[in-house]
């Protein structure tokens, strides 16, 4: 009776099997970045009630990148943003994230707006979707694009949006994506002043072609903000957390899960990168062995946390795009989705709207004024405190990162691995588990 009505999703074949009842929503419409026999496929056996739908790639080299869903509940919407693809070994084999929070329907007449809103909105216009109409219980028969959206109340988002689309972004769009967007968020916070040059995370599962100009270039970004006494944080040390040789050989899935970190030996065996090598190590949440798919960025000291990204932007130009004109310009070749967490966006609501309640209506999030005038900080589940102004985020990795040693390798998977895995495999090996391998 509460079934989504909508739902945008990368698409993965295995959809069909993995979730049969997706035949019963009403609509479905499905973003996707597949090209040639996967396409063709893909609308031959799709169901009738689903709309297929590829955003334009306008340059070289861009994929769809991005993983998240918009839910339509009679209730409200619910919007997840995530890093697994929808197969079967992403969500069973390795470690991954995933956001969410319900938001309600706005109240008639209601224009409030927020930071949240008017970028879900400008990304979703940039997917150029398809307009169709839908006969929704709480609105009647209504035209579903990109502005549809606005029809939402998320005056109670615990996130900012950090999106990529393709372009030459210049002027007033400069700072609307990539990169850039990080830069202006960031640099509109005040944080701690423990945070000063204070060290970066960068992980993720696929490393592009990088140089020293455009990393640091990407550090300026992620180092913007200023400390409580106005002065800028200043630059962190970027520490790179990516799998050795070993790590994917002994990961449950042996070397198989190589296929998924599909970087090759030119771009990982860079000199300069040397000094950014750090190692995956995830005992305290037992996820040594289930090798990343999950990309985060986060500034911390400690255990305490000034910022988290989880997105789905590989470490690449591509993905968070590239100054250029003399930084007049930035160019991004992919569509990419993250949900950045900052204490100032913390919000001490006194009880969560669900779309899934019994029927939503009671249950109408608002701010819990009462409460403490305490700031709210960040942590990982590592942080011995149990105050209840810090929120702890699962951060997969152990911080600090251990650096690696003279005998670790890190992955590429264009090289030869004759130790065998845990199977009794050697690298490379053919692991044809869906058409089309995704990163
Ligand atoms: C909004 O207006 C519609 C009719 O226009 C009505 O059915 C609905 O109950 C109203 N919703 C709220 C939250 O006031
Ligand atoms: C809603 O749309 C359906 C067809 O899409 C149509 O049959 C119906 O009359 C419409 N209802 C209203 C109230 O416009
Ligand atoms: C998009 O949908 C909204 C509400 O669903 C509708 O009011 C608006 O006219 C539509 N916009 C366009 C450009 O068709
Ligand atoms: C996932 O891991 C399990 C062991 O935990 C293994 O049996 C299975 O083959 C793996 N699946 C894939 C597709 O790698
Ligand atoms: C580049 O930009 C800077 C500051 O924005 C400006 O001072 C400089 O003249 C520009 N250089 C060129 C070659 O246009
Ligand atoms: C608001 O916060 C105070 C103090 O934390 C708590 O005692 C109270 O129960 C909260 N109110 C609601 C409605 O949750
Ligand atoms: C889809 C996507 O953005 N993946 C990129 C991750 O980085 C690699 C570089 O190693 C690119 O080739 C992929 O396109």
């Amino acid at each position: 009776a509460n079934m989504p009505s909508l739902l945008y999703k990368k698409y993965k074949f295995s959809l069909f099997v993995a979730c049969p009842s997706l035949r019963k929503v009403p609509h479905v419409l499905v973003v996707h970045g597949e090209s040639g026999a996967t396409e063709d496929h893909l609308k031959k056996v799709k169901p009738a009630n689903w709309v297929l739908h590829k955003p334009p790639l306008p340059i070289a080299y861009g994929t769809h990148h991005s993983k998240f869903m918009l839910l339509v509940y009679h209730s409200g919407v619910r919007v997840v943003v995530h890093t697994a693809n929808l197969i079967y070994v992403d969500w069973n084999n390795k470690t991954q994230g995933l956001w969410m929070q319900d938001f309600p329907w706005k109240d008639n007449n209601s224009c409030k707006d927020s930071f949240f809103e008017n970028d879900l909105v400008d990304y979703l216009k940039m997917l150029k979707l398809p307009e169709f109409t839908a006969k929704l219980p709480a609105v009647g028969n209504v035209s579903i694009n990109a502005s549809f959206f606005r029809k939402f109340d998320y005056s109670s988002a615990m996130v900012r949006l950090i999106a990529s689309v393709p372009g030459y972004h210049t002027g007033a769009n400069l700072n609307k994506w990539g990169h850039m967007k990080l830069r202006s968020v960031l640099g509109n916070c005040i944080f701690d002043k423990e945070f000063c040059k204070s060290p970066l995370i960068y992980q993720f599962s696929s490393l592009g072609s990088l140089d020293e100009k455009w990393l640091s270039e990407l550090t300026v970004s992620m180092s913007s903000g200023v400390s409580s006494d106005k002065s800028p944080l200043g630059i962190g040390k970027p520490h790179i957390i990516w799998p050795t040789v070993e790590d994917v050989r002994c990961s449950i899935e042996g070397y198989a899960a190589g296929n998924a970190i599909p970087s090759p030996q030119k771009n990982v065996e860079k000199d300069f990168l040397k000094k950014y090598w750090t190692k995956w190590k995830a005992n305290h949440v037992g996820r040594c062995r289930a090798m990343p798919h999950i990309k985060t960025y986060t500034r911390y000291n400690g255990q305490n946390l000034a910022w988290f990204l989880l997105t789905s932007a590989n470490l690449s130009k591509a993905a968070w795009g590239a100054l250029q004109k003399n930084n007049s310009q930035l160019m991004i070749r992919s569509y990419e989705l993250g949900v950045l967490f900052l204490p100032a966006y913390v919000k001490d609501l006194g009880s969560w709207f669900s779309c899934a309640g019994n029927d939503g209506t009671e249950q109408i999030a608002h701010e819990n004024s009462s409460s403490s005038s305490k700031p709210w900080s960040l942590a990982t589940l590592c942080l011995n405190d149990d105050a209840s102004e810090v929120i702890q985020l699962p951060v997969p990795y152990q911080l600090p990162p251990q650096p690696y040693t003279s005998e670790d390798v890190p992955w590429s998977w264009d090289r030869r691995y004759t130790k065998k895995d845990v199977y009794g495999q050697v690298w490379p090996r053919h692991v044809q588990l869906y058409a089309k391998q995704d990163t």
